[in-house]
């Protein structure tokens, strides 16, 4: 019996990954040699350590011309940049607002490379975690980031209307390298998936503009996929691996602590940031 030769996965030629200095960015850097000959790493500050395929180009997002010259050249974009967590709201329009703008006018300019917009599983944050939601369900932003994630995704929906620009966006859960708490039982992706679903994205026939959860193959959660079956991704990791170490950590979880209540954890309980260091 003779082996059927397996077809190389295919590879981009040049990827640009936002965000790179980020925690969750760092960590999938090393996977990305397997999607892309290069890597443009690009950041407010220059990513130390270089990897064999990476290249340096530091880019503010609220600066256009920064980020039209770290998109030029690029057949495929990870967008993780701009501000992740709940904050005062000047510095995450400068990131998420205007960022994300100037970078699909940067992506029109250059010949829309697909993009993967790292939105959030936050822009539904103020679900109940007894309700499972589909891509359908009116969001329910538990942040001021939250808001700037939903604006995210409403400008890669016109863009795609207006121009054909494909994108997927992945309402990313809590991408980390196991799942910390209960919650992240059902929100936990795995690095490992994150990549296969960029991989999957980039090269699917027909991608669109689809709005994923980012979850692994986890036995519990409260969001439902099956609208995105088409893209063919299969996420491989479950958090059920992790729930004797969960349980060891939190081992009475309370029911009514926010964290346990709400698809956004405790997102939907922070106040409303009005300083920044600079006023
Ligand atoms: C996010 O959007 C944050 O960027 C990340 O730090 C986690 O809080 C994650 O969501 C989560 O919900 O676990």
């Amino acid at each position: 019996m003779t082996d059927t030769p397996q077809a190389a996965p295919k590879k981009l030629r040049r990827l640009l990954l936002t965000g790179a200095t980020g925690a969750m960015a760092t960590a999938i850097r090393p996977l990305l040699s397997e999607l892309a000959d290069t890597v443009v790493v690009s950041g407010r500050r220059e990513v130390q350590n270089l990897l064999p395929h990476e290249e340096n180009c530091c880019a503010s997002l609220d600066d256009f011309d920064a980020v039209n010259a770290a998109v030029a050249g690029c057949d495929g974009i990870i967008h993780l940049g701009g501000y992740s967590i709940e904050g005062p709201f000047r510095p995450i329009q400068d990131a998420n607002i205007q960022g994300v703008y100037n970078l699909y006018e940067a992506a029109r300019a250059h010949g829309h490379p697909r993009i993967v917009f790292g939105s959030s599983n936050h822009v539904v944050g103020f679900y109940p975690q007894s309700e499972t939601i589909d891509a359908q369900a009116v969001p329910r932003p538990d942040s001021l980031y939250a808001v700037s994630k939903i604006y995210g995704e409403a400008l890669a929906r016109m863009y795609f209307d207006k121009f054909g620009q494909e994108t997927a966006i992945l309402r990313i859960g809590s991408c980390f390298d196991y799942p910390k708490s209960h919650r992240m039982l059902a929100t936990w992706l795995s690095y490992e998936d994150f990549v296969s679903f960029c991989q999957t994205a980039f090269h699917a026939p027909k991608l669109g503009c689809p709005i994923v959860y980012g979850m692994s193959n986890n036995t519990r959660s409260f969001w439902d996929n099956s609208a995105a079956d088409y893209l063919g991704w299969t996420p491989k990791s479950n958090s059920e691996d992790f729930v004797a170490q969960v349980q060891e950590a939190h081992p009475n979880p309370d029911p009514n602590d926010p964290l346990n209540v709400y698809h956004g954890g405790t997102f939907p309980e922070l106040p409303i940031v009005t300083e920044t260091k600079d006023d």
